[in-house]
């Protein structure tokens, strides 16, 4: 007997497997989030510690706020603490920021304290996740978004297509402010003053370059060096000596932490500004 497309068939109820369950979750709730971070207040580059604690106060603060990394783990260079011995030192002037964070420390000397990397990392994570901050991982910032003489959103792909060389194009979020956390290669701000021939709020208009270690002065500085750059650009951490031609400073963390704070207060007057 032949089938005909007007026959009648009893609709059987749909049974989904578990995989189907799984990837369909997996699928709808990534996209919702990538969706709804199309258009941010604060787009963070790089999720090292300055990063991650200006994602924290940003969010803290009611901004919508996307960090983007473009390793599988966030973190940036505090996992490792020096030479993969994993604690990390901090002063005594960024206790108030490790308290609030709910890290647990140990008196050293001289005002100083140890943190396990491992367990710093990872509490920073969950924090400034917890707040609201979203965090887009295995993502590379390649190039901003530049109209008007503004910098106003960052352009993403896969690290794996820029790993690979793969010829494909990216995608665009747009956000109020950008914030570059890059660590030693400030990759953001040179993107920005190379393609767009313009002069950076530094001393010589341009990004100067890392010194060599000084490690009190490289922390003193880095909270100094932590400004907007360019109208709509921001940077922090080690990114901000590297843009301003400051000294690098080792496994001290403290300087990371008050800067990624500055970072998002600075940031937060600019948001509040263009509302
Ligand atoms: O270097 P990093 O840890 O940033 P930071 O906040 O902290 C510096 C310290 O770790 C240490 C130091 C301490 O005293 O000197 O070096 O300045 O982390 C930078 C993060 O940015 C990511 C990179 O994977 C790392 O996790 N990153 C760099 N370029 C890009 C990027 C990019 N173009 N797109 C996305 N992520």
């Amino acid at each position: 007997m032949t089938c005909s497309p007007f026959d009648f068939h009893p609709v059987r109820p749909m049974i989904e497997s578990m995989e189907t369950l799984v990837s369909r979750g997996i699928i709808e709730s990534y996209f919702n989030k990538l969706q709804d971070c199309l258009e941010l207040d604060a787009a963070i580059v790089g999720g090292g510690p300055s990063g991650i604690v200006a994602a924290y106060y940003l969010a803290k603060a009611g901004h919508k706020v996307a960090l983007f990394d473009r390793k599988l783990s966030p973190g940036g260079g505090m996992w490792g603490g020096a030479m993969m011995f994993n604690d990390i030192v901090v002063q005594e002037e960024a206790l108030p920021i490790v308290q609030e964070l709910g890290l647990t420390y140990k008196p050293y000397r001289e005002g100083t304290y140890i943190i396990d990397s491992v367990h710093a990392t990872a509490g920073l994570l969950y924090k400034a996740t917890q707040a609201g901050a979203v965090i887009f991982n295995c993502y590379s910032v390649e190039d901003v978004v530049y109209k008007q003489g503004r910098v106003g959103g960052v352009v993403v792909n896969w690290t794996p297509v820029l790993r690979e060389g793969l010829h494909v194009d990216p995608l665009t979020i747009i956000s109020r402010t950008v914030l570059d956390g890059t660590g030693h290669d400030c990759e953001i701000a040179k993107t920005v003053a190379r393609k767009n021939g313009v002069r950076l709020n530094t001393a010589t208009g341009g990004v100067i370059g890392e010194m060599s270690m000084d490690a009190a002065e490289g922390e003193r500085s880095t909270i100094e060096n932590t400004k907007e750059i360019y109208p709509g650009l921001f940077v922090s951490g080690m990114a901000a000596n590297g843009v301003s031609g400051s000294f690098r400073m080792g496994p001290i963390f403290g300087g990371m932490l008050m800067s990624g704070k500055k970072a998002a207060e600075l940031m937060s007057q600019a948001i509040r500004g263009q509302a």
